[in-house]
């Protein structure tokens, strides 16, 4: 990485800790091959990227553990439809969707048991992912865990169920690559696309908090048994 890269971000960082000047402009990381991609790099004003960041393997056992007390569900939608990906939440809240809309519970429907604890190693990840974006002060009370089977998409949408959107959301890839797409504040016109990797790490906040987003279908060939999941930390109350 060059040192102009390294200033770049690095301004960036400092700049959004102190809520001053504008934010630099978006660093065309599509365009790169991975190994040159800098650690931290910027998707959009407010939506920062750390490559590789998490620790996969241990995520995985993570997950198995969330996913043995609080079973993955395809959740319904209020329009009537199934969601192709499936989830799971640990931590005090936890995202559901059924008939009668989108919401936040502290139990999960399907057992009516309490959500599974947050592990403290996630809450930690997250928060440290959170302030080295530039958003310190991080604590989330609700994980969802998303599954993706090959074919299972993510249609654009915003999320705004949250009761201060002035928390960023932290979101962690693992397993399959897949395609993000970022609209930002109007959902016509083409995405940025940021293709994710296992160990990748997003940051949303200040007014990328509020913007349209949405992954690409993946891909229906692949490997028996592979799986993407992605963790999205969050501040529900
Ligand atoms: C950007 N999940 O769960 S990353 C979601 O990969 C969701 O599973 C995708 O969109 C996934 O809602 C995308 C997470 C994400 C979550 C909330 C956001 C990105 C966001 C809120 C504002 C902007
Ligand atoms: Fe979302």
């Amino acid at each position: 990485m060059s040192g102009v890269d390294w200033q770049h971000t690095v301004i960036a960082v400092i700049s959004r800790l102190l809520s001053v000047g504008p934010m630099p402009p978006p660093l065309q990381t599509e365009l790169l091959p991975s190994a040159a991609l800098p650690a931290v790099s910027f998707v959009a004003e407010e939506v920062v990227l750390l490559r590789r960041f998490a620790p996969t393997a241990a995520l995985r056992s993570a997950i198995d553990a969330i996913a043995a007390a609080a079973p993955f569900r395809h959740l319904s939608t209020p329009g009537g439809g199934s969601m192709s990906v499936a989830m799971t939440n640990c931590g005090a809240w936890g995202w559901h969707s059924d008939a009668r809309g989108y919401r936040y519970l502290e139990r999960d429907p399907g057992s009516d048991l309490p959500w599974p604890a947050m592990p403290l190693a996630l809450a930690e990840l997250a928060a440290r992912a959170a302030a080295t974006a530039g958003f310190p002060g991080f604590a989330p009370d609700c994980c969802l865990v998303n599954r993706y089977a090959p074919g299972a998409q993510m249609g654009t949408h915003r999320d705004f169920d949250e009761h201060d959107l002035r928390h960023p959301i932290v979101s962690v890839s693992i397993g399959l690559p897949a395609v993000f797409l970022w609209y930002g504040a109007s959902r016509q016109g083409p995405p940025t696309r940021v293709p994710l990797v296992d160990g990748d790490v997003l940051v949303w906040g200040g007014r990328a908090r509020a913007g349209y987003h949405g992954v690409r279908r993946l891909p229906v060939r692949a490997e028996a048994g592979a799986l993407r999941y992605n963790l999205t930390f969050r501040r529900a109350r």
